[in-house]
């Protein structure tokens, strides 16, 4: 889709689990499926293997990663996987899922995106997405560790306030209202991926020629250092086989359960695993307290050969978030008859970025 030839762009922000991929796949579902339009995805993040990227393409959609940290610092790279996106498959849309910690997004990635490339990228209003359990915790004020998802609402254009369906009906009133307190200028957009409420509000937005317009906000990056360092970032991928049936259902809830155990479900930013092979998967994700299924397909029953890949963000040591994942998994995989042989494993803090350009105007 484009007005004046250019590629529509839509960026979806928002705190790490506050449902950005699940909202990024549901859009694009429906756009294909309703609307006739064709959109590609732009995953991004610190680390070098991405449920993500897994679950975007299972759900059949051209995807490109920029890894290795957030799209500001890794500007060109950023663009250079937007372009390969319009030479693969000339989307109508590309969606585009900042790291869930990503800072200043309207100076380094907007405003660039605009002032660099106006004849290539339609760049459409930023909209954060919120979510409910979440934002609770900031009606009065919120803490220290919620100085990153009060920074991103107050960038937000469009703020998207998702998981309505995670509290009573009376608390998204008072959600809003908060919001407006932190955000006067902001439109709210409620919705849940449960029931798909006001998703085709959304997608009028994707659909208009509505441009992003906000002032960036002028806040210092390294503000957010301390918080950003606080996060242990864990990802591994393994090659995985068993020759008896194994309960996929079973094996990663149980996985997930073993791994929340073990820390405060503040501390659990997020925890997401892929079970997959040739012809069945499944997801899951752990978000604080809450642990849900996001699908599985072809047989609950894992067979032959696959993969699994693993990744969390926790307020955790690197050292003692590596121990963790690697036993609770090798103990899973003994207990359901999987043999496992990782692939890749990484673990760390995240260093402070600078962004390639950072645009106040
Ligand atoms: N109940 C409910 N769960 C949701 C909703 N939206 C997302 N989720 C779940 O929340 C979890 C996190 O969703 P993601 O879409 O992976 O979140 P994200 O923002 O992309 O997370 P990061 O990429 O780690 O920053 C998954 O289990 C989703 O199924 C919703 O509206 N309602
Ligand atoms: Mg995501």
């Amino acid at each position: 889709m484009s007005f004046n030839g250019a590629t529509r762009f839509l960026i979806l922000g928002g705190f790490l689990g506050a449902g950005k991929t699940t909202l990024a796949v549901n859009l694009a579902k429906a756009l294909k499926e309703d609307y006739d339009k064709s959109v590609a995805i732009i995953t991004n993040d610190q680390g070098d293997v991405l449920v993500d990227t897994e679950y975007t393409k299972d759900s059949g959609f051209d995807v490109q990663e920029v890894l290795g940290g957030c799209f500001c610092a890794h500007f060109d790279e950023f663009v250079h996987s937007a372009r390969t996106l319009v030479s693969m498959g000339k989307p109508d849309i590309i969606i585009a899922e900042p790291i869930g910690t990503s800072t200043n997004i309207l100076a380094s990635v907007v405003a660039p995106l605009k002032s660099l490339y106006p004849d290539e990228f339609d760049v459409a209003p930023l909209c954060v997405v919120v979510d409910c359990p979440r934002a609770l915790r900031y009606i009065d004020g919120g803490e220290d560790e919620d100085l990153i998802p009060l920074h991103q609402m107050r960038e937000a254009e469009i703020l998207i306030l998702s998981k309505t369906d995670c509290v009573i009906h009376e608390e998204v009133g008072i959600i809003k209202n908060m919001i407006k307190k932190i955000v006067p200028d902001t439109e709210i957009i409620e919705t849940s991926s449960l029931d798909l409420h006001n998703l085709p509000t959304i997608i009028d937005l994707v659909l208009s020629e509505r441009i992003s317009e906000k002032i960036p906000i002028r806040e210092d990056n390294k503000r957010f250092a301390f918080e950003k360092a606080k996060l242990g970032w864990y990802a591994s991928t393994y090659r995985v086989s068993s020759e008896m049936p194994v309960d996929m259902y079973s094996m990663i809830t149980e996985t997930i359960k073993a791994i929340a155990k073990e820390y405060d479900p503040s501390s659990i930013a997020h925890v997401k695993m892929v079970l997959s092979s040739e012809k069945a998967a499944a997801k899951m994700s752990l978000v604080q307290n809450s642990m849900q299924v996001d699908g599985i397909y072809g047989s609950r029953y894992f067979e032959n050969d696959g993969k699994m890949v693993l990744n969390a963000r926790i307020q955790s040591p690197p050292v003692k978030l590596e121990t963790i994942m690697r036993e609770v998994v090798k103990e899973m995989a003994e207990r359901h008859g999987l043999k496992i042989d990782m692939e890749s494993e990484s673990c760390f803090s995240p260093r402070p970025e600078s962004p390639s350009h950072y645009l106040f105007e």
